[in-house]
């Protein structure tokens, strides 16, 4: 154990002895003021996540309850427990991993990249998630950012790791799972003493999604990851032991490790994690699986709606979304084809999970929803002050999670005065709701009016022709900015000038007419992230 002294806010006898991270965590100062004030929040000095998501359930008899399903793969907590002890062996023994270190997990959701995400846990690694999509220059952006030495990786996503090898001086170990991984660890023994970490040691880093500049690493400890399952889960979701929960969102991004992988685990539940789950193959695997909880992004919701019918969905009861604003059309879409009232919930890479949301019975179209217990939300003006009710202003929010970013000068960007600052824009309705408005940064600015994107965008997606749209501003010399549309039609319908004059018309009866696209473009499909995020500075660009 180490006992060197450490700056306040780190502990004292962290079991990392590779500290490149936690040497790297923002200074004291810079750090958001942390709430433990729910009675779950009072962790152990002592705490592995990984003992409490998956061991504890073995330990008190529950090891023969489904826990992983998958690419033909049905799992027990027993089963995933040998596999990721083994695993962590092979870590150990065979790759040199020592606590602190830093390990990429390349791979679709599956089973097997669970296991690896708990093995790296299990050994005192800090896991370094990464999306299936990323490049080559990409992973060796994060390699290096992240002094990563090891990686374990699906074999069918070798090739593009073996590129960017050369240019990662310190990945030094590589194996890969559907290959030699499964054999290394077949012969190794099924138990594993899980490294007696300390609940404030870091046990994971997520890279943001972010759109520009180099990627932000954002660090999580033990406690926070189990922070997060008292909170949202419990509060809101109220998922049961017999629940099955499926989804889209990849394990490197905290949505999906927290939808899929840490929340079902946290309360012995079945997580069924599958390679490919866009809205046609998603539906079917409901139906598979027989899934009662799903996690997906707002598009997702939408294409799914209009395919229902031809799906078994009987077994599903909780629909989760988040990424980016469920739009007030789509929530009514989904509750009309399905019977079901969307969960909405804002979170993000920094704060780990969700922290605004709302359950069914709280749920109003348009609204995210109220501060999840844990947490504090309130909306800010230029200045740090709260402004009053309806006004809208910056996000701020605090709770026991909060943004720790990688050795990066951004973190005094989120974290200003002990508020983590999210850069969205919100308002607060009398009734206490927290109703999203944009990006700060997608604000328009037209003709002396703050207008939203999002605000347009639902107003135009009521209309039948309309398929998918993204709003943005863009630069005009009269008005500093115009509101600007660009429209996917569903099929049966063409663009034209005249269909582009009725979506006007259309969206200037619904909302302010100030608000409405003074220019329409149609677009075949809109530029999306791998987490189902509109890229705007994509459609600024003229993409
Ligand atoms: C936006 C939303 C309106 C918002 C995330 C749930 O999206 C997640 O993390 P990211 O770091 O992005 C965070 C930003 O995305 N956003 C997310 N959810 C909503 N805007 N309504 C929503 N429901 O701009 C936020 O600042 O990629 C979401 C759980 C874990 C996550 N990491």
């Amino acid at each position: 154990m180490n006992r060197m002294p450490q700056a306040p806010g780190h502990s004292a006898h962290s079991a990392h002895l590779d500290t490149f991270a936690r040497d790297r965590l923002p200074a004291p100062a810079a750090l958001p003021e942390l709430i433990f004030d729910l009675p779950e929040l009072q962790f152990p000095a002592r705490l592995n996540c990984a003992t409490e998501l998956l061991d504890r359930h073995v330990a008190e008899g529950r090891g023969d309850r489904l826990c992983i399903q998958g690419a033909g793969v049905r799992w027990t907590y027993a089963d995933l427990q040998a596999q990721a002890n083994r695993i962590a062996h092979v870590l150990v023994h065979d790759m040199g991993l020592v606590p602190g270190n830093r390990v990429l997990l390349r791979g679709a959701n599956s089973p097997m990249l669970a296991a690896c995400w708990f093995a790296v846990v299990k050994a005192g690694g800090i896991a370094v998630g990464t999306m299936p999509l990323l490049r080559a220059r990409e992973l060796v952006a994060i390699a290096h950012k992240a002094q990563i030495s090891h990686a374990l990786c699906d074999a069918r996503l070798a090739e593009e790791l073996q590129l960017a090898l050369p240019d990662c001086p310190t990945l030094q170990q590589v194996l890969n799972f559907g290959g030699q991984l499964e054999t290394r660890a077949a012969d190794k023994p099924p138990h594993f003493d899980n490294v007696d970490t300390a609940a404030d040691d870091i046990c994971l880093m997520a890279f943001t999604s972010g759109t520009t500049g180099v990627p932000k690493g954002t660090l999580h400890f033990h406690r926070d990851v189990m922070a997060a399952t008292v909170c949202w889960p419990p509060h809101v979701l109220r998922a049961q032991p017999d629940d099955v929960f499926i989804g889209s969102p990849p394990l490197a991004f905290t949505f999906g490790l927290g939808g899929l992988l840490v929340f079902p685990l946290s309360i012995g539940a079945c997580a069924v994690l599958i390679e490919k789950a866009s809205p046609d193959l998603l539906l079917p695997a409901i139906a598979q699986y027989k899934a009662s909880v799903c996690f997906t992004a707002p598009t997702s919701y939408r294409a799914m709606a209009a395919q229902v019918a031809a799906h078994d969905l009987r077994s599903l009861r909780k629909c989760v979304s988040a990424g980016e604003a469920l739009p007030a059309a789509t929530r009514q879409l989904w509750r009309e084809s399905t019977g079901i009232e969307i969960i909405d919930g804002i979170g993000s890479t920094e704060m780990f999970h969700i922290f605004i949301s709302a359950d069914e019975s709280q749920a109003r179209g348009g609204a995210t929803g109220l501060p999840v217990p844990g947490y504090r939300a309130v909306v800010l003006d230029e200045t740090g002050h709260e402004v009053p009710a309806g006004q809208v202003g910056r996000l701020a929010v605090k709770g026991p999670t909060g943004c720790k970013y990688l050795d990066d000068p951004r973190q005094a960007n989120y974290v200003q005065n002990g508020w983590n600052l999210t850069g969205d824009a919100y308002r607060v309705d009398v009734d206490g709701q927290f109703v999203y408005q944009a990006r700060t940064d997608d604000m328009i600015i037209s003709g002396g009016y703050n207008i939203a994107g999002p605000e347009v965008e639902d107003a135009l997606l009521l209309h039948p022709a309309v398929a998918e749209c993204g709003v943005i501003g863009q630069a005009d010399e009269a008005r500093g900015m115009i509101v600007k549309a660009f429209v996917v039609l569903r099929p049966g319908h063409t663009g034209n000038d005249s269909l582009g004059k009725a979506l006007q018309d259309f969206v200037k009866q619904s909302i302010a007419p100030y608000k409405y696209p003074r220019e329409i473009v149609f677009l075949d499909k809109l530029p999306r992230t791998e987490t189902g995020k509109l890229q705007r500075f994509r459609l600024k660009a003229g993409a």
